[in-house]
């Protein structure tokens, strides 16, 4: 008898009283992506929240101008610019409270410099310079991550880990349409509906991965249905609309932290430039589609919006664009000072005991820089 032959032993067909573990209704996002500016219920934000999300994009956009201009003066080695996406980018960078934690990819700097980083310690990885560049526990912000998705299973361990030491903490992970074809993805979710821990995914959904469109990425109806299959609510929304995307992120924040367990939001949104400056975008997409996505530019639709509340005139762009002006003059103030390096430092926060490997590489840097110093002294 083989084991499909045991009475009872494999079933594939349901026990006639058979139901759902979960419903699948209130987990499926909306039809269309969720949006706020431009309708009835944008009188209902706060005209502060408004007024710094204002500040906030304007200055994003200048920043990823001066830093795609940093590459081209050999300033950085490669800058993946959000420009198209700086309502996703805020809106992450704000939501959170001091305690909370956010996990960025290697495209969310200005996420990063929202929650309060140095606008200079966010570039160092791209400069070369030094390990992740910055102290991820200062402002909670974990290091920009290049390797697609890595950066969700991370953030779902520390929520988890928060959780069972009964700290109240929410972490927030953001990661590209791409990056949701990887394990990773799958795991993190997975595991974080499972143990409903305090955690959020952001899917900025810029439409392309370098050269990969959507449509070559997934078969799935959307990248939010995708949360269903793993027992958590997936949200859809316009990713250029600030307001929606803050909004639509701190009511998963607030059920995060009440113990509601994690959300998955995508925010269908656009990337303006090539995927870095080391890509070349007219090679895979016609401009036809650039241009009809910067008429629904993130600024524009807030800057409308604001207007039309009579929260914003010349006088509070022109403000916005000067406070944008003085952090383009101190990125490129800094940024063009040589950084002063002591390359032992290689060795550093690796492994908390060094291998003996580490430590023989060490030792021969050592006498490396050691002898190069005598040199250079009798040269004098
Ligand atoms: C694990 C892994 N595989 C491949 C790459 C190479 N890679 C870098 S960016 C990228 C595209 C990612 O696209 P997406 O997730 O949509 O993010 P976006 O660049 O659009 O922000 C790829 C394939 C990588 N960094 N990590
Ligand atoms: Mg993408």
């Amino acid at each position: 008898m083989t084991v499909l032959e045991q009475p009872g032993a494999y079933r594939p067909t349901p026990p006639p009283g058979w139901q759902p573990r979960v419903e699948a209704a209130p987990l499926l996002p909306d039809a269309e992506p969720y949006r706020l500016l431009g309708t009835a219920a944008a009188a209902d934000i706060s005209p502060d929240l408004l007024i710094r999300l204002h500040r906030e994009l304007v200055r994003g956009r200048r920043y990823n101008a001066q830093a795609t201009a940093l590459t081209r003066q050999g300033r950085l080695a490669v800058y993946p610019s959000s420009t198209g996406q700086e309502a996703c980018q805020v809106a992450a960078g704000l939501v959170l409270e001091d305690r909370d934690w956010l996990f960025p990819s290697y495209r969310d700097t200005l996420a990063a410099v929202a929650r309060g980083l140095d606008p200079v310690d966010a570039l160092t990885l791209l400069r070369g310079d030094w390990h992740s560049g910055y102290d991820p526990h200062e402002h909670r912000v974990a290091p920009l991550c290049t390797p697609l998705a890595t950066q969700l299973p991370h953030a779902v361990g520390l929520a988890h880990a928060a959780r069972l030491k009964g700290d109240d903490v929410v972490a927030l992970a953001l990661v590209g349409d791409g990056g949701t074809s990887e394990g990773d993805f799958h795991e993190a979710l997975n595991f974080a509906a499972v143990w409903r821990a305090p955690v959020v995914f952001l899917v900025q959904n810029n439409g392309f991965a370098i050269s990969v469109p959507l449509a070559k990425q997934t078969a799935a109806p959307s990248l939010a249905h995708k949360a269903v299959g793993y027992g958590m609510p997936g949200r859809l929304v316009d990713g250029n609309d600030v307001a929606a995307v803050h909004q639509v992120l701190a009511e998963a924040v607030r059920r995060a932290r009440g113990g509601g367990g994690p959300t998955l939001v995508e925010a269908v949104t656009y990337r303006i430039e090539a995927h870095t400056n080391a890509d070349d975008a007219t090679r895979y997409r016609p401009d036809s589609e650039v241009e009809a996505w910067q008429a629904h530019d993130p600024i524009a639709l807030l800057e409308d919006a604001m207007r039309d509340r009579r929260l914003l005139d010349d006088e509070g762009v022109r403000a916005a664009r000067e406070s944008a002006e003085r952090l383009a003059a101190d990125l490129r103030t800094r940024m063009h000072q040589d950084a002063v390096l002591d390359p032992m430092e290689l060795f550093e926060h690796v492994y908390a005991d060094r291998t003996s490997q580490l430590r023989e590489q060490a030792a021969q840097l050592r006498a490396e820089l050691d002898a190069e110093a005598d040199d250079s002294g009798k040269g004098e």
